[in-house]
């Protein structure tokens, strides 16, 4: 049995995700994990909320809380939401958690052993106005790579790169504004990426098969200017994991943290931890220890374009830098922008549609559906709600939803609520059956290989391969002249849906799961032999008509959602 470790990018703390961020990174997760948990594979799927950094603190700061109980609190609001996103994680952990704070010492401790830490005395940005200096996320300027104007301290959101707040161009405070800021004298520890560039960058050319997104990212910053920098990894903070070297203090380093980036990968070692204690598994470093049984482990990371840095040059350098038998992640799946009825999304600027929100307008599958049908893979895609209303009235009312309310209307009016018998099947069958072999391996291909859009073109084209059959064999007109034929045909259609419901759990889990309970069907297995698999439900075999599986949204609904989601969430 194959074993697959699966993590999403850790969404940060401050405040509810918009449909942008679930779409790249913990949506395509879930749906990968929920397929390889459906092919019998073991899987252990990790998430947690990021909650240090000036993002953590600036927004504590914003709702007047003190910033660990706002972490608590938005951590629960975040995970209830990802429940109702179906969002499928083993765990979902805190970057804050004790052994997050543990491992992260200890990483920082054998790194300095290692050479790999190096103590580095530099001015800093300070801001009298404000009282302190302003570390990342404090401090917006113009970046000197692209000209972004609000490029942040720690990374423009415009081209990527990642920043030290001394080079923006046009410094100010976030938290008042403020121009007249200071350069003041202060030691810091960098993490001495350069050294490592070799051994990086062959261990990124050895990945000839990720997606050029990923390797293009990173042989960008690897070979652009300087390429692969030292980085700071301690910052002013008062929040966060306080700078140690393993358990001993770090002299110099007192009233410092790290830098959020450097203790948020691995949380997701340390998540694997929180799922053992939090008694939902054993044996953690199974999945983790090369040298305790993770060798066989395949593990898929996902995220945002944004976070590619981080995730194949950045925690890299930790994992090997520490010349410990930690798992590296064999295949970074990364993904474009989502945008917004032709704009961004935008977190701090409120604008499209948030997680919270969607659910209160329609059930998960839906969002689902739209969102991995339309994932931005080979390049940014746009949200807008006509595409939302078209593909979810075509592909699943139409569709997935219609073809099962047929067949079992049918069957209730002309035979009764349970699988009709007699009949046997002909070469149109046999063409089915072919053409539903055929499609399925192609839906594990793209599944297999991680390409959503693909993926779900697959699993759509299985559902039209039986409104298709339907339509031809028509048999609510066989059934006037020969009524053993139309029950075969109507048997094969029950057949169907609950083929369908099978596998279509990863992108509809809902659905799916409502559609295997209407007919009764307790066998969920993956199908092997299509044939075989046509016949899982007897004659005889008794069902439930399926309540409106998929509704269509109406134009006015449409409308609606447009000008109530058109301005500013405040
Ligand atoms: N929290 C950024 C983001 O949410 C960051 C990801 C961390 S992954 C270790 O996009
Ligand atoms: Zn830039």
């Amino acid at each position: 049995m194959a074993r697959h470790l699966i993590t999403s990018a850790i969404p940060y703390i401050n405040g509810i995700k918009h449909l942008g961020n679930l779409v790249g990174s913990q949506l395509p997760a879930d749906l990968y994990a929920r397929y390889k948990r459906a092919r019998g594979d073991e899987v252990l799927f990790l998430c947690a909320t990021d909650e240090h950094g000036t993002p953590a603190e600036l927004a504590a700061a914003k709702a007047g809380k003190p910033v660990a109980e706002y972490c608590a609190e938005m951590h629960d609001v975040q995970a209830e939401i990802a429940k109702g996103f179906r969002l499928s994680f083993d765990h979902f952990g805190r970057s804050s958690s004790p052994q997050n704070h543990v491992l992260t010492q200890h990483f920082a401790g054998v790194l300095y052993d290692n050479g790999l830490i190096r103590e580095v005395s530099e001015t800093q940005m300070y801001s009298p106005t404000d009282g302190r200096y302003l570390p990342d996320r404090y401090i917006e300027g113009t970046c000197p790579n692209c000209g972004f104007d609000s490029a942040r301290g720690d990374q423009c959101d415009n081209c990527t790169k990642q920043l030290d707040p001394v080079d923006l161009i046009n410094p100010h405070s976030t938290i008042s504004g403020a121009t007249d800021l200071q350069m003041r004298e202060t030691k810091h520890l960098y993490l001495r990426q350069s050294e490592m560039k070799v051994q990086i960058e062959a261990w990124i050319d050895s990945k000839t098969d990720w997606p050029i997104l990923t390797t293009s990212i990173a042989k960008k910053w690897l070979t652009d200017g300087d390429g692969l920098q030292d980085r700071g990894i301690t910052r002013d903070l008062d929040w966060g994991v306080a700078v140690k070297r393993g358990t001993e203090d770090w002299p110099g380093m007192e009233g410092k943290v790290f830098y959020v980036w450097f203790d948020a990968p691995i949380e997701y070692i340390a998540c694997a931890q929180e799922w053992q204690e939090a008694g939902k598994g054993t044996d953690w470093e199974r999945w983790w220890r090369t040298d305790k049984g993770a060798e066989d482990v395949r593990y898929t990371q996902f995220m945002g374009k944004d976070n590619v840095p981080f995730h194949t040059l950045s925690f890299p350098v930790t994992i090997l830098g520490s010349g410990e038998p930690w798992k590296l992640v064999d295949y970074i799946k990364s993904f474009n922008y989502l945008n917004y009825e032709g704009g961004q999304f935008s977190t701090s600027r409120g604008r499209g549609v948030f997680m919270d929100q969607a659910l209160e307008i329609l059930p998960s599958d839906y969002w689902r559906w739209w969102l991995l049908s339309h994932a931005p893979e080979s390049s940014d895609a746009e949200f807008t709600w006509e595409n939302f209303q078209t593909a979810v009235n075509k592909d699943l009312a139409d569709v997935l939803g219609n073809f099962a309310s047929r067949v079992t209307k049918f069957c209730r009016s002309k035979f009764s609520e349970a699988v009709p018998a007699g009949g046997t099947m002909g070469p149109r069958e046999e063409q089915l059956i072919a053409d539903i072999t055929t499609r399925l391996a192609d839906y594990q291909t793209q599944m297999d290989g991680i390409e959503v859009r693909k993926a779900a073109a697959a699993l759509r084209a299985l559902w039209v391969l039986g409104n298709e059959y339907l339509q031809e064999v028509a048999p609510w007109t066989t059934i006037k002249t020969d009524p053993e034929q139309a029950a075969m045909q109507t048997r094969l259609g029950l057949n169907l849906i609950r083929l369908y419901g099978v596998v279509s759990s990863p992108f509809i889990p809902d659905a799916a799961a409502q559609l295997l309970a209407d007919l009764n069907a307790s066998d969920a297995q993956w199908p092997a032999d299509i044939a075989t698999e046509l016949t899982a439900l007897p004659e005889g075999h008794a069902f439930t008509v399926p309540e409106v599986t998929f509704r269509k949204i109406t134009d006015d609904e449409r409308a609606d959602w447009q000008s109530r989601f058109s301005g500013i969430r405040s």
